[in-house]
Protein backbone atom coordinates (compact mmCIF):
# COMPACT_ATOMS: atom_id res chain seq x y z
CA UNK A 1 0.00 0.00 0.00
CA UNK A 2 1.35 3.82 -0.63
CA UNK A 3 2.14 4.74 2.64
CA UNK A 4 3.06 8.40 1.58
CA UNK A 5 -0.79 9.72 2.28
CA UNK A 6 -4.17 8.20 3.75
CA UNK A 7 -6.16 6.19 2.49
CA UNK A 8 -10.39 6.45 2.90
CA UNK A 9 -13.49 5.97 1.41
CA UNK A 10 -16.57 8.11 2.15
CA UNK A 11 -18.97 10.85 0.40
CA UNK A 12 -20.18 14.68 0.60
CA UNK A 13 -23.07 13.89 1.99
CA UNK A 14 -21.49 12.30 5.49
CA UNK A 15 -20.97 14.50 8.20
CA UNK A 16 -18.52 12.49 9.44
CA UNK A 17 -16.32 12.11 6.35
CA UNK A 18 -16.25 16.12 6.23
CA UNK A 19 -15.11 16.12 9.49
CA UNK A 20 -12.13 14.00 9.08
CA UNK A 21 -11.52 15.60 5.94
CA UNK A 22 -11.44 19.17 7.72
CA UNK A 23 -8.86 17.56 10.26
CA UNK A 24 -6.98 16.19 7.39
CA UNK A 25 -6.44 19.53 5.46
CA UNK A 26 -6.02 21.67 8.42
CA UNK A 27 -3.09 19.51 9.94
CA UNK A 28 -1.53 19.03 6.29
CA UNK A 29 -1.70 15.45 6.55
CA UNK A 30 -1.82 13.96 3.16
CA UNK A 31 -4.56 11.82 2.12
CA UNK A 32 -6.86 10.01 -1.08
CA UNK A 33 -10.35 9.79 -0.38
CA UNK A 34 -11.89 7.19 -2.34
CA UNK A 35 -15.33 8.57 -3.66
CA UNK A 36 -17.50 5.97 -2.45
CA UNK A 37 -20.31 5.32 -0.19
CA UNK A 38 -19.67 1.39 -0.19
CA UNK A 39 -16.10 0.63 -0.30
CA UNK A 40 -12.66 0.24 -2.18
CA UNK A 41 -13.14 -2.99 -4.33
CA UNK A 42 -10.43 -5.46 -2.82
CA UNK A 43 -10.19 -3.45 0.47
CA UNK A 44 -11.38 -5.04 3.55
CA UNK A 45 -14.51 -3.74 4.89
CA UNK A 46 -15.08 -3.06 8.61
CA UNK A 47 -17.47 -3.65 11.27
CA UNK A 48 -19.59 -2.08 10.96
CA UNK A 49 -19.35 -0.50 7.63
CA UNK A 50 -19.53 3.45 8.19
CA UNK A 51 -18.30 6.61 6.60
CA UNK A 52 -15.96 7.17 6.63
CA UNK A 53 -13.73 4.39 6.48
CA UNK A 54 -9.45 4.73 6.82
CA UNK A 55 -7.47 1.81 5.54
CA UNK A 56 -4.41 1.54 7.86
CA UNK A 57 -1.98 -0.47 8.23
CA UNK A 58 -2.42 -2.49 11.88
CA UNK A 59 0.86 -4.03 14.13
CA UNK A 60 1.08 -7.01 12.22
CA UNK A 61 1.14 -4.96 8.64
CA UNK A 62 -1.56 -6.10 7.88
CA UNK A 63 -4.36 -3.41 6.16
CA UNK A 64 -7.26 -2.73 8.65
CA UNK A 65 -10.31 -0.97 8.16
CA UNK A 66 -10.59 1.44 10.26
CA UNK A 67 -13.66 3.64 11.16
CA UNK A 68 -14.80 6.37 14.33
CA UNK A 69 -13.50 9.73 13.76
CA UNK A 70 -13.03 10.75 17.77
CA UNK A 71 -10.45 8.17 18.55
CA UNK A 72 -9.03 8.30 14.79
CA UNK A 73 -7.75 12.38 15.43
CA UNK A 74 -6.49 11.21 18.58
CA UNK A 75 -4.75 8.30 17.03
CA UNK A 76 -3.65 10.63 14.00
CA UNK A 77 -2.27 13.47 17.02
CA UNK A 78 0.21 10.16 18.00
CA UNK A 79 1.13 9.81 14.39
CA UNK A 80 1.64 13.16 12.94
CA UNK A 81 3.32 16.53 15.08
CA UNK A 82 1.70 19.92 14.67
CA UNK A 83 -1.07 21.65 14.02
CA UNK A 84 -3.18 19.44 16.82
CA UNK A 85 -6.27 19.68 17.38
CA UNK A 86 -6.20 18.92 21.07
CA UNK A 87 -5.78 21.58 23.29
CA UNK A 88 -2.28 21.69 25.18
CA UNK A 89 -4.53 22.49 28.63
CA UNK A 90 -5.79 19.04 29.29
CA UNK A 91 -8.85 20.90 31.03
CA UNK A 92 -9.95 22.40 28.29
CA UNK A 93 -9.07 19.85 26.05
CA UNK A 94 -11.84 17.69 28.17
CA UNK A 95 -14.32 20.59 27.26
CA UNK A 96 -13.47 20.28 23.41
CA UNK A 97 -14.09 16.33 23.33
CA UNK A 98 -17.47 16.94 25.31
CA UNK A 99 -18.18 19.59 22.94
CA UNK A 100 -17.18 17.12 19.84
CA UNK A 101 -19.12 13.87 20.98
CA UNK A 102 -22.02 16.79 21.81
CA UNK A 103 -22.36 17.14 18.02
CA UNK A 104 -21.49 14.04 17.04
CA UNK A 105 -24.10 12.24 18.80
CA UNK A 106 -26.72 15.08 19.39
CA UNK A 107 -26.40 17.01 16.73
CA UNK A 108 -26.62 14.66 14.17
CA UNK A 109 -30.30 14.04 15.03
CA UNK A 110 -31.47 17.12 14.27
CA UNK A 111 -29.03 16.86 10.72
CA UNK A 112 -30.90 13.11 10.39
CA UNK A 113 -34.07 14.60 11.61
CA UNK A 114 -34.40 17.37 9.48
CA UNK A 115 -32.87 14.77 6.50
CA UNK A 116 -35.36 12.26 6.44
CA UNK A 117 -38.50 14.15 7.95
CA UNK A 118 -39.51 16.97 5.38
CA UNK A 119 -40.75 16.30 2.18
CA UNK A 120 -38.32 18.92 0.62
CA UNK A 121 -35.45 17.49 2.39
CA UNK A 122 -36.27 13.44 1.69
CA UNK A 123 -36.89 15.10 -2.28
CA UNK A 124 -33.50 16.31 -2.06
CA UNK A 125 -31.32 14.03 -0.26
CA UNK A 126 -32.68 10.98 -2.17
CA UNK A 127 -31.67 12.28 -5.46
CA UNK A 128 -28.59 14.01 -4.50
CA UNK A 129 -27.05 10.99 -2.30
CA UNK A 130 -28.08 9.19 -5.20
CA UNK A 131 -25.42 10.72 -7.51
CA UNK A 132 -22.63 10.32 -4.98
CA UNK A 133 -22.82 6.54 -5.72
CA UNK A 134 -20.54 5.20 -8.61
CA UNK A 135 -20.89 6.06 -11.94
CA UNK A 136 -22.99 8.17 -14.18
CA UNK A 137 -26.43 7.31 -14.46
CA UNK A 138 -29.57 7.78 -16.23
CA UNK A 139 -32.87 9.32 -14.76
CA UNK A 140 -34.52 5.85 -14.05
CA UNK A 141 -31.27 4.78 -12.20
CA UNK A 142 -30.82 8.10 -10.33
CA UNK A 143 -34.39 7.75 -9.59
CA UNK A 144 -34.75 4.31 -8.20
CA UNK A 145 -31.40 4.73 -6.15
CA UNK A 146 -32.78 7.80 -4.68
CA UNK A 147 -35.92 5.52 -3.68
CA UNK A 148 -33.97 2.67 -2.23
CA UNK A 149 -31.66 5.28 -0.45
CA UNK A 150 -34.86 7.30 0.98
CA UNK A 151 -36.53 4.07 2.11
CA UNK A 152 -33.33 2.26 4.01
CA UNK A 153 -32.77 6.08 5.76
CA UNK A 154 -36.44 6.99 6.54
CA UNK A 155 -36.93 4.04 9.11
CA UNK A 156 -33.42 4.46 10.20
CA UNK A 157 -34.80 7.88 12.33
CA UNK A 158 -35.60 5.58 15.14
CA UNK A 159 -31.71 4.99 15.68
CA UNK A 160 -31.29 8.86 16.10
CA UNK A 161 -34.65 9.24 18.44
CA UNK A 162 -36.33 11.33 15.96
CA UNK A 163 -40.31 10.66 16.32
CA UNK A 164 -43.10 12.68 16.31
CA UNK A 165 -42.81 13.32 19.88
CA UNK A 166 -39.28 14.12 19.93
CA UNK A 167 -38.81 16.42 16.86
CA UNK A 168 -40.14 19.61 18.45
CA UNK A 169 -37.76 19.08 21.07
CA UNK A 170 -35.08 18.74 17.89
CA UNK A 171 -35.98 21.53 16.33
CA UNK A 172 -36.08 23.79 19.33
CA UNK A 173 -32.72 22.42 20.13
CA UNK A 174 -31.44 23.29 16.91
CA UNK A 175 -31.95 26.96 16.66
CA UNK A 176 -30.77 27.40 20.21
CA UNK A 177 -27.86 25.78 19.29
CA UNK A 178 -27.18 28.03 15.99
CA UNK A 179 -28.39 31.12 18.09
CA UNK A 180 -25.23 30.00 20.26
CA UNK A 181 -23.25 29.49 17.82
CA UNK A 182 -23.77 32.59 15.90
CA UNK A 183 -23.52 34.43 19.25
CA UNK A 184 -20.13 33.25 19.67
CA UNK A 185 -18.71 33.68 16.25
CA UNK A 186 -19.82 37.17 16.80
CA UNK A 187 -15.91 37.47 19.17
CA UNK A 188 -13.99 34.47 18.45
CA UNK A 189 -13.00 32.58 15.20
CA UNK A 190 -13.55 29.48 16.69
CA UNK A 191 -14.64 27.33 19.75
CA UNK A 192 -11.17 26.19 20.86
CA UNK A 193 -10.20 30.30 20.62
CA UNK A 194 -8.11 31.83 18.09
CA UNK A 195 -7.44 27.94 16.61
CA UNK A 196 -9.56 25.24 15.95
CA UNK A 197 -10.12 21.97 18.23
CA UNK A 198 -11.46 18.66 17.05
CA UNK A 199 -15.25 19.79 18.45
CA UNK A 200 -15.12 22.61 16.03
CA UNK A 201 -14.59 20.24 13.29
CA UNK A 202 -17.45 18.09 14.84
CA UNK A 203 -19.54 20.79 14.87
CA UNK A 204 -18.53 21.97 11.33
CA UNK A 205 -18.97 18.12 10.02
CA UNK A 206 -23.06 18.34 11.16
CA UNK A 207 -23.30 22.09 9.53
CA UNK A 208 -22.12 21.41 6.29
CA UNK A 209 -25.63 19.50 6.32
CA UNK A 210 -27.68 21.76 8.64
CA UNK A 211 -26.28 24.79 7.35
CA UNK A 212 -25.65 24.16 3.95
CA UNK A 213 -27.20 21.31 2.37
CA UNK A 214 -30.71 20.66 3.74
CA UNK A 215 -33.21 22.65 2.79
CA UNK A 216 -35.33 23.23 5.86
CA UNK A 217 -32.50 23.57 8.26
CA UNK A 218 -30.37 25.43 5.62
CA UNK A 219 -33.42 28.06 5.70
CA UNK A 220 -33.27 28.29 9.27
CA UNK A 221 -29.49 28.87 9.50
CA UNK A 222 -29.31 31.70 6.55
CA UNK A 223 -31.97 33.35 8.76
CA UNK A 224 -30.84 32.98 12.14
CA UNK A 225 -27.32 32.44 11.63
CA UNK A 226 -25.11 33.94 8.81
CA UNK A 227 -21.78 34.30 10.33
CA UNK A 228 -22.69 30.37 11.13
CA UNK A 229 -22.97 29.47 7.60
CA UNK A 230 -19.94 31.46 6.43
CA UNK A 231 -17.83 29.91 9.15
CA UNK A 232 -18.94 26.43 8.17
CA UNK A 233 -17.36 27.20 4.44
CA UNK A 234 -14.20 28.66 5.96
CA UNK A 235 -13.67 25.29 7.94
CA UNK A 236 -13.68 23.02 5.13
CA UNK A 237 -10.30 24.12 4.14
CA UNK A 238 -7.92 25.80 7.26
CA UNK A 239 -4.71 24.66 5.47
CA UNK A 240 -3.13 28.21 5.32
CA UNK A 241 -3.87 29.00 8.77
CA UNK A 242 -0.61 29.42 10.90
CA UNK A 243 -1.67 28.61 14.57
CA UNK A 244 -0.20 29.32 17.19
CA UNK A 245 0.46 27.66 20.81
CA UNK A 246 -0.61 31.04 22.95
CA UNK A 247 -4.00 31.02 20.46
CA UNK A 248 -6.23 28.17 22.60
CA UNK A 249 -8.83 29.43 24.60
CA UNK A 250 -8.50 29.93 28.19
CA UNK A 251 -10.41 28.58 31.29
CA UNK A 252 -10.10 31.51 33.48
CA UNK A 253 -11.74 33.64 30.86
CA UNK A 254 -14.07 31.21 29.63
CA UNK A 255 -16.59 33.35 27.30
CA UNK A 256 -20.20 33.31 28.15
CA UNK A 257 -21.24 32.13 24.34
CA UNK A 258 -19.53 28.84 25.42
CA UNK A 259 -20.89 28.96 28.33
CA UNK A 260 -24.22 28.95 26.36
CA UNK A 261 -23.47 26.38 24.16
CA UNK A 262 -21.99 24.29 27.25
CA UNK A 263 -26.08 24.80 28.85
CA UNK A 264 -27.28 23.37 25.79
CA UNK A 265 -25.15 20.34 26.15
CA UNK A 266 -26.08 20.08 29.56
CA UNK A 267 -30.27 20.65 28.37
CA UNK A 268 -30.44 18.15 25.47
CA UNK A 269 -27.66 15.73 25.34
CA UNK A 270 -26.40 15.02 28.94
CA UNK A 271 -30.23 13.67 29.90
CA UNK A 272 -30.54 11.66 26.56
CA UNK A 273 -26.68 9.95 27.27
CA UNK A 274 -27.43 9.33 30.92
CA UNK A 275 -30.66 7.72 30.12
CA UNK A 276 -29.18 5.42 27.28
CA UNK A 277 -26.39 4.20 29.68
CA UNK A 278 -29.34 3.17 32.40
CA UNK A 279 -31.50 1.55 29.55
CA UNK A 280 -28.48 -0.26 28.91
CA UNK A 281 -27.11 -1.69 32.14
CA UNK A 282 -30.68 -2.53 32.87
CA UNK A 283 -30.90 -4.70 29.57
CA UNK A 284 -33.74 -2.32 28.08
CA UNK A 285 -34.17 -1.76 24.35
CA UNK A 286 -36.01 1.74 25.01
CA UNK A 287 -34.62 4.89 26.44
CA UNK A 288 -37.00 7.31 28.38
CA UNK A 289 -35.77 10.52 29.42
CA UNK A 290 -36.94 14.70 29.68
CA UNK A 291 -35.61 16.37 27.79
CA UNK A 292 -35.69 19.91 27.54
CA UNK A 293 -38.97 19.41 29.64
CA UNK A 294 -40.29 17.09 27.37
CA UNK A 295 -40.78 13.44 26.93
CA UNK A 296 -38.25 11.45 25.25
CA UNK A 297 -38.43 8.29 24.07
CA UNK A 298 -35.97 6.40 21.86
CA UNK A 299 -34.17 2.89 21.12
CA UNK A 300 -31.08 2.64 23.14
CA UNK A 301 -27.87 3.09 21.34
CA UNK A 302 -25.02 0.56 22.69
CA UNK A 303 -22.49 2.86 21.08
CA UNK A 304 -23.54 6.07 22.61
CA UNK A 305 -22.70 4.58 26.04
CA UNK A 306 -19.23 3.34 25.07
CA UNK A 307 -19.00 7.38 24.31
CA UNK A 308 -19.91 8.41 27.66
CA UNK A 309 -17.57 5.62 28.99
CA UNK A 310 -14.75 7.72 27.20
CA UNK A 311 -15.82 11.18 28.38
CA UNK A 312 -15.92 9.84 32.21
CA UNK A 313 -12.52 8.15 31.72
CA UNK A 314 -11.07 10.92 30.46
CA UNK A 315 -12.61 13.17 33.13
CA UNK A 316 -10.45 10.51 35.86
CA UNK A 317 -7.37 10.68 34.13
CA UNK A 318 -7.02 14.87 35.19
CA UNK A 319 -5.15 15.77 37.74
CA UNK A 320 -6.59 17.23 40.31
CA UNK A 321 -5.89 20.97 39.03
CA UNK A 322 -7.39 20.52 35.70
CA UNK A 323 -10.35 18.78 37.34
CA UNK A 324 -11.38 21.80 39.55
CA UNK A 325 -11.00 24.02 36.55
CA UNK A 326 -13.61 21.60 34.49
CA UNK A 327 -16.04 21.76 37.68
CA UNK A 328 -15.87 25.45 37.57
CA UNK A 329 -16.64 25.90 33.84
CA UNK A 330 -19.33 23.21 33.78
CA UNK A 331 -21.08 24.03 37.27
CA UNK A 332 -24.71 25.58 36.54
CA UNK A 333 -24.64 24.09 32.66
CA UNK A 334 -25.82 20.63 33.54
CA UNK A 335 -23.08 18.83 32.27
CA UNK A 336 -21.49 17.87 35.53
CA UNK A 337 -24.44 15.42 35.69
CA UNK A 338 -22.49 13.43 33.65
CA UNK A 339 -19.39 13.01 35.67
CA UNK A 340 -21.65 12.70 39.11
CA UNK A 341 -19.92 9.99 41.63
CA UNK A 342 -16.59 9.78 39.28
N1 LIG B 1 -19.08 7.44 15.25
C1 LIG B 1 -18.81 7.36 13.82
C2 LIG B 1 -20.10 7.60 13.06
C3 LIG B 1 -19.99 7.38 11.57
C4 LIG B 1 -21.35 7.26 10.92
O1 LIG B 1 -22.37 7.05 11.59
N2 LIG B 1 -21.38 7.42 9.61
C5 LIG B 1 -22.64 7.33 8.88
C6 LIG B 1 -22.63 8.22 7.68
S1 LIG B 1 -22.42 9.90 8.09
C7 LIG B 1 -22.80 5.92 8.38
O2 LIG B 1 -21.88 5.36 7.83
N3 LIG B 1 -23.99 5.35 8.58
C8 LIG B 1 -24.28 4.02 8.15
C9 LIG B 1 -24.69 3.93 6.71
O3 LIG B 1 -24.89 4.98 6.08
O4 LIG B 1 -24.76 2.83 6.22
C10 LIG B 1 -17.75 8.41 13.48
O5 LIG B 1 -17.53 9.33 14.28
O6 LIG B 1 -17.10 8.27 12.44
Amino acid sequence: MDKSSLLLHGVPGSPYTRKMLAVLRYRRIAYRIYPSAMGIPGMPVAKPPLLPTFYLEGADGEVQAVTDSTPLIRRFEAAYERRSVVPADPALAFIDALLEDFADEWLTKAMFHYRWTYAADIDKAGRVLAGWHEGPKDDATLGHIAKIIAERQIPRLRYVGSNPMTGPVIEAGYLRVLQALEEHLRHHAFLMGARPGSCDFAMYGQLTQLALFDPTPTALATAHAPRVCAWVALMDDLSGLEPQADQWQTLDAFPASLRTLLAEVGRLYVPVMLANAQALAAGQGEVHAVVDGQPWVQQSFAYQAKCLGWLRRDYRALGPAPRAAVDQVLAGTGCQELLVGL
